[in-house]
């Protein structure tokens, strides 16, 4: 029989105390059960006094957003030691330190951040961070570039791609992404005061052909490791420090859904903030920060990954004059894509984020939910037209001034 059971927390505590050189011996070590996304459990143990923690991740055999009648394989708790450990190595600093990882219990122990907060959560305070383009460039540059066949040798590519294979993952996005919120689907999750805009989303054919191509291209467009989900709330940050975490749902897919997360969930908060914020200068100035934070991503992705090119790249052809800049000009056009997708998904479908679910008042909440769902629209509807990244910060700005009035 399995030796699998949700831990309790005695037993984290346990287990932590197992980990050589973190801990002293008999230390007095304190557990919370801190886990608020949608899928695992997650404990915080502290040792009393001494600054000293652990993170203990532990996968449930369902989702715990819906309950036992979703299972889950626990395969997903080794893709994402196994992605952690790779992203670690590619992009040094950027990812939390594995300490094991323990496939009979679906465990990964790692780096304790608690002196780091949730990006979602600072965003959603306002707090802007000055360096985070810099670094989520670097690391989407560097994962996205060598785990693909532009950085790494194509015999491992593929022994790799059979390593994140990741089916059950996958198909959450492929439902929750690529196809609730385009029918009428028993895990779409609304208000009602949005039914009309939900309903656009439904009758549309032209986004419909438009988020076929998305879909096709998350099925078949198997470029390089994908974290696989990549928001806001599974990114740590301070002022000058990043990680990114939870890459359970990591697999083979094309570069732009990465990047498209990322720019979406600012996005999502530039929305947002339209309902949180009261006085109008304030907003102006957090939303010209959170679009010059859009435009730096993709611009510090841009430039390092053309330098790992010029440096690195293991493919005579790929190498050929001109090769990169039309990948490169694709890219941007799935990262306008997939950002759409994810935009539309978190306002119509199962799950949603705090930044726009948590605005108090109801009708500016439902506001921006308007305006988030616009943006998202026209990026999925636009995407194979676009030519620059200034053009997302344009369809953002228009939908703010057209739905808020200013
Ligand atoms: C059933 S899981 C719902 C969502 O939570 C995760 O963070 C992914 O975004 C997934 O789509
Ligand atoms: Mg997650």
């Amino acid at each position: 029989m399995s030796a699998y059971h949700p831990l309790t927390e005695s037993e984290a505590i346990e287990r932590a105390r197992a980990v050589p050189g973190v801990f002293a011996p008999g230390a007095n070590l304190t557990v919370r059960e801190i886990g608020d996304g949608n899928l695992n459990l997650v404990f915080h143990i502290q040792e009393s006094g001494q600054g000293k923690g652990l993170i203990l991740k532990q996968a449930l055999p369902y989702a715990k957003v819906v309950g036992e009648s979703w299972p889950l394989t626990l395969d997903r708790a080794r893709i994402e030691s196994e992605a952690l450990m790779i992203q670690g190595e590619l992009a040094p600093g950027l990812a939390p330190k594995v300490y094991e990882y323990e496939a009979e219990l679906a465990l990964t122990i790692m780096e304790d951040l608690s002196d780091h907060v949730i990006m979602r959560r600072g965003l959603i305070e306002g707090n802007a961070y000055p360096l985070f383009a810099g670094h989520i460039g670097e690391f989407l540059a560097r994962t996205l570039f060598f785990t693909s066949d532009f950085g790494m040798n194509q015999q491992q590519k593929k022994l790799q791609t059979g390593r994140f294979i990741n089916p059950e993952l996958c198909k959450i996005t492929e439902d929750l992404i690529f196809d609730d919120p385009y029918t009428v689907s028993a895990n779409n999750n609304y208000d009602p005061a949005i039914e009309n805009e939900a309903a656009a989303l439904r009758s549309d054919r032209e986004l419909h052909l438009e988020v076929a191509r998305l879909r096709y291209g998350f099925l078949t467009k198997g470029q390089a490791m994908l974290h696989g989900d990549l928001h806001t709330g599974s990114i740590f940050v301070t002022p000058t420090s990043t990680k990114v975490i939870d890459p359970e749902f990591a697999y083979y897919g094309p570069m732009g859904f990465d990047i498209g997360a990322v720019l979406a969930n600012l996005l999502l908060n530039a929305a947002a903030q339209g309902g949180r914020m009261d006085d109008p200068s304030a907003l102006g100035d957090f939303r010209a920060y959170l679009l010059d934070t859009v435009k730096q991503v993709w611009v510090e992705f841009e430039t390092r990954f053309r330098a790992l090119w010029a440096e690195h790249c293991v493919d005579r052809l790929l190498r050929e004059s001109g090769y990169l800049d039309a990948f490169l000009a694709e890219l941007l056009q799935d990262t306008f894509g997939y950002a759409g997708a994810k935009m539309v998904r978190r306002i119509v479908g199962l799950a949603h984020v705090a930044d726009i679910d948590g605005i108090p008042d109801e009708a500016r909440r439902n506001r921006a939910r308007r305006v988030a769902l616009g943006i998202g629209a026209d990026l999925i509807k636009r995407h194979r037209t676009a030519g620059s990244i200034g053009q997302m910060l344009a369809v953002a700005n228009l939908h703010f001034a057209s739905k808020e009035g200013n």
